[in-house]
């Protein structure tokens, strides 16, 4: 049993590798100026900023008043704003999946987040963005953090990515570490400069990189608790230690922003800025806010998931405009392979959607639907303006979650009622029956769903066992 599993994983290996050198001539013999010389601008460079846990009320550019970004919200006033973007989950290693092979993380099993003491992670046969762009040489990058399993099968440098630096799980767990590539560098973190040192990365890793087309994943492991900014940040917001960290977390993109214009690449680089989910509330002000959203991380209100999200591209995304309609951290995958004229997987349902025409302002995204997912549950749906929610039992609240009050069905109007507060339910019994039909549809039609990844095994206590068993 254990060998067909073994020789299954290794030919869904081989199948994902072909499928990559396939597609890589296919593009390259209808472009062969390419292959030759590969043109500075001809590509462009792609920048993701993750950051892990802000709110939607966390940025100047989207209505916090206690917090300066002048920085991020340079990307709304020169780029876009979308104000319906949503995380593929509400906790970190789903969400993370999502974002970087633009399927829903339930495909994957991933359910939960992964520990230190995991021997799980993000199978190696998914096809990462990084892998994608292999097939345009691009050159390919993660700062920050990783948090898609730590064991070396599971690391960047084994999903497409040539380099990594950063902390691979949450800051807030066992064993904290900056790892580099596949080895741990270093066994003292001083989290207080875990920003400042992730953009010194960054930074490099453009240097290094700025005659070729790049892809940099800036995955910060701020604002997560434990919060710490550096002594330079330290009280000068207005918001406790929390802004602190996010007036540090700005100040990065700057240095980000400048370094591109310092090499002339501001131009020819989309930048993207967003969140991995919305923030954990029951950390009180030590977590972020949700603005007008109701409740936060952990959750499929819109506040758990529905994450403050920007793109800049100089020349190309006409400045400061507001994209209302759904979108979601998936559709960076089928949108960057658009952007960059690279094949997109056959052997495997993505479920993002190419949002290149709403960036370029020469269209609208093909769909306008979305599943909200707890775990392995589903358990909302958004069609247009509309989300429908199960009913839900409550929760008493606990050290790691916030208490929630028990809701009936719920039938929400979100462009009428952004912080979910007047249910339609009854009022619209048929209206909401209809959705949750077609929410029903959409789920079988993803088929049968793998189990969840076990994300914390057993205990061995078989040596308790057995000094019992002599008493
Ligand atoms: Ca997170």
């Amino acid at each position: 049993m254990l060998q067909c599993i073994v020789l299954v994983n290794t030919l869904v290996i081989v199948m994902k590798k072909l499928f990559l050198l396939l597609a890589a001539p296919l593009f390259i013999s209808s472009n062969p100026y390419e292959k030759k010389k590969p043109k500075k601008d001809s590509l462009p460079n792609i920048i993701h900023i993750f950051a892990d846990d802000l709110g939607y009320g966390d940025l100047g550019c989207f209505g916090a008043t206690d917090i300066k970004t002048p920085n991020i919200d340079r990307l709304a006033k020169e780029g876009m704003k979308f104000t319906s973007f949503y995380s593929a989950s509400s906790v970190c290693s789903p969400s993370r999946a999502g974002l970087l092979t633009g399927r829903y993380p339930q495909r994957m099993g991933i359910n939960e987040v992964f520990f230190p003491e995991s021997f799980t992670g993000m199978p190696p046969e998914e096809i990462t963005i990084a892998e994608m762009l292999k097939q345009r040489s691009y050159a390919t990058g993660v700062v920050g953090k990783w948090h898609l399993g730590h064991r070396e099968q599971f690391l960047p440098l084994q999903q497409g990515f040539d380099s990594y630096f950063g902390i691979p799980y949450s800051n807030d767990m066992e064993s904290v570490v900056y790892m580099r590539n596949n080895a741990v560098e270093t066994f003292t973190v001083d989290q207080r400069y875990t920003t400042r040192t992730y953009t010194e990365e960054a930074i490099g890793f453009i240097d290094r990189n700025s005659e070729r087309p790049f892809f940099l994943y800036l995955a910060h492991t701020m604002p997560h608790v434990p919060l710490y900014a550096s002594e330079r940040f330290k009280g000068t917001s207005e918001r406790g230690l929390y802004g602190d960290v996010i007036q540090e977390l700005d100040w990065s993109v700057g240095e980000v922003l400048k370094k591109l214009e310092s090499e002339g690449l501001l131009e020819n680089t989309l930048v993207i800025f967003s969140s991995d989910n919305g923030p954990w509330l029951v950390m009180e002000d030590h977590g972020g806010s949700a603005g007008p959203l109701r409740e936060g991380k952990q959750y499929t209100f819109e506040g758990g998931m529905r994450v403050p999200t920007l793109a800049m591209w100089k020349g190309k995304i006409a400045p400061g405009t507001v994209a209302k309609a759904l979108a979601t951290q998936m559709d960076w995958f089928p949108t960057i392979a658009s952007l960059t004229g690279t094949e997109l997987p056959t052997d495997r349902p993505i479920d993002g959607k190419d949002i290149a025409p709403v960036l370029l302002g020469t269209g609208t995204r093909p769909d306008d639907s979305f599943l909200f997912f707890s775990g392995a549950e589903l358990q909302g749906y958004r069609k247009g303006a509309w989300k429908v929610k199960k009913a839900y039992e409550g929760f008493e609240g606990n050290k790691w979650m916030k208490k929630v009050a028990p809701h009936d069905s719920l039938l929400i109007h979100l462009e009428k009622d952004i912080g979910e507060q007047h249910n339609l339910y009854r009022a619209q019994k048929e209206k909401a029956q209809a959705l949750f039909s077609e929410m029903k549809n959409a789920h079988q039609k993803m088929g049968p769903l793998p189990e969840s990844q076990v994300v914390l095994s057993a205990d061995d206590v078989s040596h308790f066992t057995y000094l019992k068993s002599k008493k």
